[in-house]
């Protein structure tokens, strides 16, 4: 697959057109029903709490959150493929894969929430925190990778990054060594054509992203990132490849970010309707929902029950994290060390003084 869809021919691989038809069943990956199935109500899922975050935040009910809104087949996917012993690395724009991994949904609203116990994840092993400085998980996931081999371990490791992060040097560092070290790693460029209010045109003048990995040697492939059926098919051929010892891929996710960057961001200053009425036509859940439909593996009625169902259960999750503790001030200074050094303790003084002024208190 690497070999045929070569980055410098700029080809994309997809498995479904944009009705959710199969282009060539050939190359339909074998995935049992049931799991196309839990995929779709995953990609449901993900999306309607995504939904309600923005919706939460709007309310002051959390401080800030970044749509996922039309991305989710590549997490969805990405969510398959991964096996207990995989390890996730995050950017922050792929809810699907903490759920897949098993991270809680009021754990990462707490992250959002600024709270840092939802960074833990106790219920996912192999996970860590999301990234917000651009690009700095990669090359983490290079050293994760690194040690994999060094203790002969059976891991594959998904590391995830967004178009604009390719311009950062980790994004470099960390290719240049997983082509020498040959680490069993996948990295994701989720391709969502933005980074804030950037065009992906103005951050490369690669004719792709996928390209960037030839100069490491290292296999690349540019993908249809709405189509679940290509991004599951790309994923599990990389996952072999980095399982059998062969090294690092390079996946570009090809998507459209349909929300705002962040809940501080309006995009109508930065893309057109145009742009957003042609991405919608290759929304990845309606594709994957015609796909499902047209094969008699679910009917269009059976969405409502199902979305109602979520809704309730992402309130639930809501509420456990809006019922949660309040965030301990020393929580922002005792992370960094494993004994706080004096001029740590002393910042946190000055803090608490900061705190307790009359100018804060009134
Ligand atoms: C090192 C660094 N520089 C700048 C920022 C501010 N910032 C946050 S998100 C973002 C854009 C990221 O774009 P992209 O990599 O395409 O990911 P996306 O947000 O589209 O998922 C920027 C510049 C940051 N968080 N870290
Ligand atoms: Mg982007």
């Amino acid at each position: 697959m690497f070999e045929k869809y070569d980055p410098l021919k700029d080809e994309m691989f997809r498995v479904m057109d944009d009705k959710g038809e199969l282009i060539d069943p050939k190359l339909k990956p074998a995935i049992p029903d049931q799991d196309v199935i839990d995929a779709y109500k995953l990609m449901q899922f993900a999306r309607t709490a995504d939904l309600m975050s923005v919706s939460y935040q709007r309310q002051g009910r959390m401080l800030t959150y970044p749509p996922n809104l039309g991305q989710e087949a590549i997490a969805a996917a990405a969510g398959k493929i991964m096996k207990p012993q995989d390890w996730l690395v995050p950017a922050f724009r792929e809810l699907g894969a903490y759920l897949a991994k098993g991270a809680k949904l009021s754990d990462i609203f707490l992250v959002w929430g600024g709270h840092e116990d939802g960074s833990r994840f106790s219920d996912a092993p192999n996970f860590i925190p999301s990234a917000v400085p651009i690009a700095s998980q990669l090359p983490h996931a290079v050293g994760i990778g690194w040690a994999v081999n060094y203790k002969k371990e059976d891991s594959v490791v998904f590391a995830f990054v967004g178009d604009g992060g390719t311009s950062e040097g980790d994004f470099h560092e960390a290719l240049n060594f997983a082509g020498v070290w040959k680490v069993p790693v996948i990295f994701i460029i989720q391709n969502n054509q933005y980074a804030i209010s950037v065009p992906v045109r103005k951050q490369t003048a690669s004719r792709n992203l996928a390209v960037k990995s030839t100069a490491y040697g290292i296999p690349g492939i540019k993908v249809d990132g709405n189509d679940f059926f290509a991004m599951y098919a790309a994923l599990e051929e990389a996952a072999a490849h980095a399982r059998q010892g062969k090294g690092a891929v390079l996946i570009e996710a090809v998507t459209f970010r349909m929300g705002a960057h962040t809940t501080s961001d309006d995009p109508t200053l930065y893309r057109t309707k145009e742009e957003e009425k042609m991405w919608a036509e290759k929304d990845p859940i309606k594709r994957l929902s015609a796909y499902l439909i047209a094969r008699g593996l679910r009917q269009e009625s059976d969405d409502e029950a199902l979305l109602e169902q979520y809704k309730k259960e992402v309130e639930k999750e809501f509420a456990v994290y809006e019922n949660y503790p309040p965030y301990k001030l020393e929580d922002v200074f005792k992370y960094h060390y494993k004994e706080m050094p004096g001029e740590l303790k002393r910042q946190q003084a000055a803090y608490e003084k900061f705190l307790n002024s009359r100018e804060v208190q009134k």
